[in-house]
Order: structure tokens, then C-alpha cells, then sequence
């Protein structure tokens, strides 16, 4: 079962990984360099089942990020509440006030000069991928001219989309850990069928027991659309991690994890294919037979 690759990975962390202290101060265990491969071509959906995985949030997430916003206020009207600890750390810094999240979060929902001011985490994903701004002024969108090369020119090996804008880092709420997504088409020469396109991301950092299951299936989700909007099969997701690493407040959980069983993935259809990529809402996303273990619930580094 493929999601032995990502079980493997944790219970590496668990045995070998290196232990130490990191930016949260909360601690991990740590491995340099990792890799998983999921061929998608039958249609399947990696969300994990050895645990619930909320491939809802995560795909939300994920189409969010395509809108091109950076402010969490768009997330919050959607229920996503994944990124409100990092504005309401840096809220609570500025101005000592011990407010709760749920209050914070309403605040930014209702008061959109509040949500300007406290809302935004800078120039994050979105802006990057549609709007990456360069030395004479000039804004890219990146999605598009990838899918632009995609259908004209599709043995490309130029076709990528980057956040690591070294300029706006320190800007940035919190530095991109999905840095690189790289696109690839094979089978154009082989007469009959369509082409399969993959994609291969590259993550510098990744906390396995809370990041991974919700970066995998959003990533996969990215490429389905991809490559619905070009007209090719889904070929292989394929994932690299860099410094990837298991928190030490996470070892009960990837513990009881690691005893259970994978069962088999479900099948993602788009079950309708809008004219253009930021036409994608999540009722267009229908997962079918996801069964999976029970949730396990972890806190995260902020
Ligand atoms: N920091 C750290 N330390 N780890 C992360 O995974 C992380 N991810 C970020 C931002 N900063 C991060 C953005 N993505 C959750 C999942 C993804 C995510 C942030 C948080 C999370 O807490 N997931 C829980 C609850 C999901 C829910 O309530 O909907 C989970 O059980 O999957
Ligand atoms: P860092 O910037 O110090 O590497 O911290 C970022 C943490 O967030 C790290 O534990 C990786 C994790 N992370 C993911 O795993 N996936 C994500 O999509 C995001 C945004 C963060």
C-alpha cells in the first residue's frame, strides 16, 4: 500500500531520527531528505487513512492559495481556521492582549480594516504563485503561464511555479515549506490516449505528523486540476522533503498511528470542469469511498 511510504518516513523519525531543538522550541526528530511517489493515474486520492484526514480543509487550503489572497479572513469565511495561530501570535505580541482565537477569529471575519491590519500573512503562497512582483515593477502569474506552457510547448522542462521570493521573505508570516512545484508530460509521442502529466513538489520543511497528510492531498487535488484544465491524465505526484521532521509532542500520536492498518485509497472525480483554473470550488471536488481510522488530535508548533 502506497501509504506505506509516509508510515515508513514517521517510523524512521521514530527510531533514527536526529533529535533537536528547532525554531518552535517545542523539539523534533529529524531526517534530511525524504521522498514519496503516488501514481494518481487511476484516479485515486492519497488522503491518508491511518488517520481522518480533513482533505476538505486541506483542498479549501489549497484553492485559496490559487485565488491569490494572503489574508486569513477569505480562509475563515470558508471555516478554515488552520492559519489563525500565526497572525494571533504576532496580535497578541503587539499588543499584550491575551484575546482568545475564537474571538480573534470573529474579529477578523466582521471587521475588515481589523482583518487588513491583523488579517494578513504577507506575501504567503498566493501572491507568489499569481502575483510574484519583479525589480522593474512588473507582477507574473505563474499558474497561468504554466498551464500556457503546458498546452503549447509541454516537453518543457521549464515548467515550474515558485514562493521562494528571497526579496519578501522577511515579510512573510512564515516562509513558504511547499517551496517548488515542477510539472512533467510524458506519453506525447505514443499515438493513442492522452498524455499523463506529473508533478514533482519540492518541500523544505515538513512537520510528517500534522503538514504531510494535509500537503499530499491538497497537492494531489493541484494536480488533478492541472491537469483537467490541459486535457491529460493524472500521472505521479511525487514529493521531496527537506528537512522533515516529527515533533516531540507528536511520538503517542505517530505511535498509535503507526499501529494501525492503511486501507485503501479513495478515488477523486472533479465532477465539473470550469474554464479556467480559478474556477474550481470545493463542491467540485467528490471524493469517493474514503474510509479511514479515527482522527488523532495534535498540537501545532506555532
Ligand atoms: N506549522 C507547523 N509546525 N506545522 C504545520 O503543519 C503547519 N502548517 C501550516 C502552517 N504552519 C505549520 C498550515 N497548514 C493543521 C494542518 C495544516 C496546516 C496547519 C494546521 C492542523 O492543525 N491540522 C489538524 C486540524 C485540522 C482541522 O482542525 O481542520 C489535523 O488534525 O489535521
Ligand atoms: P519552519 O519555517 O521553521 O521550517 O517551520 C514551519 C513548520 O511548518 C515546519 O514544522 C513545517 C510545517 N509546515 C508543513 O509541514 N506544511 C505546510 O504546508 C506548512 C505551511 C508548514
Amino acid at each position: 500500500h502506497p501509504e506505506y511510504q509516509y508510515l515508513d518516513i514517521m517510523s524512521h523519525l521514530l527510531e533514527k531520527g536526529d533529535r533537536r531543538m528547532d525554531r518552535t522550541g517545542e523539539g523534533t526528530l529529524s531526517t534530511f531528505g525524504a521522498m514519496m511517489r503516488f501514481d494518481l493515474s487511476d484516479g485515486s486520492f492519497p488522503a491518508f487513512t491511518t488517520k481522518k484526514v480533513f482533505w476538505k480543509t486541506a483542498v479549501k487550503e489549497m484553492l485559496w492559495f490559487l485565488t491569490g489572497q494572503t489574508n486569513i479572513q477569505s480562509l475563515l469565511k470558508e471555516n478554515v481556521k488552520i492559519w489563525t495561530d500565526w497572525p494571533l501570535a504576532a496580535y497578541r505580541k503587539a499588543t499584550g492582549e491575551e484575546i482568545s482565537q475564537d474571538l480573534f477569529e470573529k474579529r477578523v471575519l466582521e471587521d475588515d480594516a481589523f482583518a487588513a491590519k491583523w488579517g494578513d500573512l504577507g506575501p504567503v503562497y498566493g501572491k507568489q504563485w499569481r502575483r510574484w512582483l519583479d525589480r522593474n515593477g512588473v507582477e507574473h502569474d505563474q499558474i497561468g503561464a504554466l498551464i500556457h506552457s503546458l498546452k503549447t510547448n509541454p516537453t518543457s522542462r521549464r515548467m515550474l511555479f515558485h514562493a521562494w521570493n528571497v526579496g519578501e521573505i522577511d515579510q512573510m508570516a512564515l516562509p513558504p515549506c511547499h517551496m517548488t512545484y515542477q510539472f512533467h508530460v510524458s506519453g506525447l509521442q505514443r499515438g493513442s490516449g492522452r498524455p499523463q502529466l506529473s508533478m514533482l513538489v519540492n518541500q523544505r520543511s515538513c512537520d510528517i505528523f500534522l503538514g504531510a497528510p494535509f500537503n499530499i492531498c491538497q497537492q494531489a487535488a493541484l494536480l488533478a486540476m492541472v491537469a483537467q484544465q490541459v486535457q491529460m491524465d493524472r500521472g505521479e505526484l511525487i514529493w521531496v522533503g527537506g528537512d522533515t521532521h516529527l515533533y516531540l509532542n507528536h511520538l503517542d500520536q505517530a505511535k498509535e498511528q503507526l499501529a494501525r492498518k492503511p486501507m485503501p485509497f479513495p478515488k477523486l472525480v472533479l465532477t465539473r470542469q470550469p474554464d479556467e483554473i480559478d474556477g474550481y470550488r470545493i463542491d467540485d471536488f467528490e471524493v469517493v469511498g474514503y474510509q479511514s481510522h479515527d482522527r488523532i488530535d495534535a498540537p501545532v508548533a506555532v
